[in-house]
């Protein structure tokens, strides 16, 4: 066990039963063109991340421990997309339009691709997700159970919207999570505080939460 100093308690990390869980880093979200900006939203906090996360993941890498990546796709003919998530809002271009990186979060389009600086190993897990959480219409569950995990190191976007739904879903499944803070990000920064402070409220309800450094350097002692 390696114990973190995280809050709002220490996270004692169990590498042996741990993997790492990155959530929807796609050009969709993450580049100027995509779903995101769609909405109306400025890209630069979720880019801003990007090295951060790169860090901790290649630090991970180095404990050949398991990493998840998901996207948030859905089916080229809609079908795995309910009218209730299609209408919503009120965006430039909707999910399944024709947008500068491909059709808007369409599996397999250039706009669904994990940002190039944390493209997916060829063995490491990518699971395509059709909801905000992770666990819902996928197969992440078994996939975690057939590995033997137990807990999850989270990073990624939204912090309030992909995040949280995974962590959860992850909660109510059993999982400890542990959210790395500044390798999350949303396209609202009092929404991405309200969220940390949310997951450790009431003694860790969700989950834990850490900074980069203190993990990259828990990891590699
Ligand atoms: C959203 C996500 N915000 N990955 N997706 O629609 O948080």
């Amino acid at each position: 066990m390696i114990s973190i100093s995280a809050n709002p308690f220490p996270f004692e990390l169990d590498l042996e039963s741990a993997a790492l869980l990155i959530i929807d880093m796609q050009r969709d979200f993450v580049e100027p063109g995509g779903f995101g900006e769609s909405l109306g939203n400025k890209v630069e906090p979720l880019q801003s991340i990007v090295p951060t996360v790169k860090k901790v993941l290649e630090a991970w890498r180095l404990t050949d421990k398991m990493v998840v990546h998901t996207r948030e796709s859905h089916m080229p003919d809609l079908s795995d997309c309910p009218e209730a998530k299609l209408t919503r809002g009120n965006p430039s271009l909707r999910i399944g339009d024709l947008g500068p990186m491909g059709r808007i979060l369409i599996r397999d389009e250039p706009g669904n691709q994990i940002v190039e600086e944390l493209a997916p190993l060829k063995h490491e897990v990518v699971i395509d997700k059709p909801g905000k959480g992770a666990f819902y219409g996928t197969q992440l569950l078994e996939i975690l159970n057939q590995n033997q995990i137990r807990q999850l190191i989270v990073m990624g976007v939204t912090t309030e919207v992909c995040v949280q739904s995974t962590m959860r879903e992850a909660n109510d499944r059993g999982f400890d999570c542990l959210l790395i803070e500044d390798a999350t990000a949303s396209y609202f920064p009092e929404f991405k505080a309200a969220t940390l402070a949310m997951v450790t409220a009431q003694a860790a309800i969700v989950g834990w939460t850490c900074s980069s450094q203190l993990l990259i350097q828990s990891i590699s002692s």
